[in-house]
């Protein structure tokens, strides 16, 4: 067992976890253990080690959400806006969304992306798996996938022993997750790189599948334009085949259980790939737009990367507490607001 010492936060620390770990707290939880032998150290070491973390801390496991809920919960009701009172309530019905194409002509959004994070029942989280239990993922998972059909049917692309070059360039074609970053290293989460680590995907790369990552699934569905609802709609249909026989953890009360707090509930990020170089100008009014609509803006290799040539990944913010629906739904009023927006600043330019 970890005996800790408070952690030093540096002054200009502003992530979830120095802003709600208090000593108090720290003192209560800092010699439990989950089941899994999951301790408050491994909890917070990604937010001690990265001070410039958004976020700071990953759970170990299911367990660990109640164990140590005491820091949790106000981080998941600072992140998401959901209380320790309030209950997730999943909707996945592509045909409740109102959603017709917001750019048929291909001016501004160049693709569409909808992934769900999900992990196994009755398996630890990635933080805490074994080696054993993160092949057995892989094998369980891979089995599933490989069952698809029609549209959904592909092939299982292992990380150990891919070419280099095949990788890289899935890298950089927005299919393959970059390697671990430092924030996942140290919640533990690349142990053992690349093994027991790949990607599934159909031929078109619409339908694909990413396997031990941050989550042991990453469900995608992506295709170029604009067309949200055949997105959402493959998403959902991939989604309720693997779950025929994939168990996935699933809480009453926070929905699908993530490693990292800001993915609980739908596990989902919609997201555009759009061309907003009048928006891009002028990021306070940017900004103010996409919290308007809980919207979260990321460079084009997404998370910690930059926008390049005006484009953007515009996705939703929220995942915890809203439905499926209701995500994808924010994100496409969301992009109609930054449309109009765009054209304005456009029209008074010329
Ligand atoms: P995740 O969405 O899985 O949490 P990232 O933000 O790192 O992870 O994005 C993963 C990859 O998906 C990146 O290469 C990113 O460029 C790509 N991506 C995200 N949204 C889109 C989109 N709408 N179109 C194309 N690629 C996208
Ligand atoms: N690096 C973590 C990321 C938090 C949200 N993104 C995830 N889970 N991929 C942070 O605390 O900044």
């Amino acid at each position: 067992m970890n005996t800790l010492s408070f952690p030093e936060f540096n002054q200009d620390c502003f992530s979830l976890l120095c802003r709600n770990l208090s000593k108090k707290v720290f003192e209560k939880l800092k010699d439990k253990a989950t089941g899994n032998g999951c301790t408050l150290y491994q909890t917070i070491n990604s937010g001690v080690v990265n001070q410039d973390s958004s976020v700071g801390v990953y759970a170990g496991d299911a367990e660990s959400y109640t164990l140590f809920a005491e820091l949790f919960d106000p981080i998941i009701e600072d992140y998401h806006g959901f209380s320790s009172k309030d209950k997730h309530l999943s909707y996945l019905d592509p045909s409740a969304l109102i959603s017709p194409n917001p750019d048929p002509e291909g001016a501004y959004i160049l693709s569409t992306r909808i992934r769900v994070g999900r992990n196994i029942a009755g398996m630890p989280l990635g933080p805490a798996v074994t080696i054993e239990q993160r092949n057995e993922i892989e094998g369980q998972v891979v089995k599933a996938l490989n069952s698809l059909t029609g549209g959904l049917s592909g092939t299982y692309y292992p990380l150990s022993g891919m070419d280099e070059s095949i990788r890289s360039r899935l890298v950089e074609d927005h299919f393959l997750f970059k390697p671990g970053d430092r924030f996942l290293d140290a919640a533990g989460l690349n142990r053992d790189w690349p093994n027991g680590r790949g990607i599934f995907h159909n031929a078109e790369k619409t339908f694909l599948v990413w396997v031990n990552e941050e989550d042991q699934l990453r469900i995608i569905s992506m295709q170029p334009g604009g067309d949200i609802e055949a997105v959402f709609t493959r998403l959902v249909t991939a989604i309720m085949k693997i779950e025929k026989s994939v168990p996935f953890l699933f809480d009453e009360r926070l929905g699908y259980l993530t490693s990292c707090p800001t993915n609980l509930g739908t596990a989902m990020r919609a997201s555009v790939h759009i061309r907003l170089p009048q928006l891009g100008a002028d990021m306070p009014v940017f900004k103010k737009l996409t919290d308007l609509f809980h919207l979260q803006i990321r460079g084009i290799h997404g998370e910690h990367s930059e926008s390049e040539r005006g484009i953007y990944d515009i996705s939703n913010k929220k995942r915890l507490g809203v439905t499926e629906v209701e995500c994808v739904q924010n994100l496409y009023n969301g992009i109609i607001a930054l449309i109009n927006r765009e054209k304005e600043f456009a029209a008074a330019s010329d």
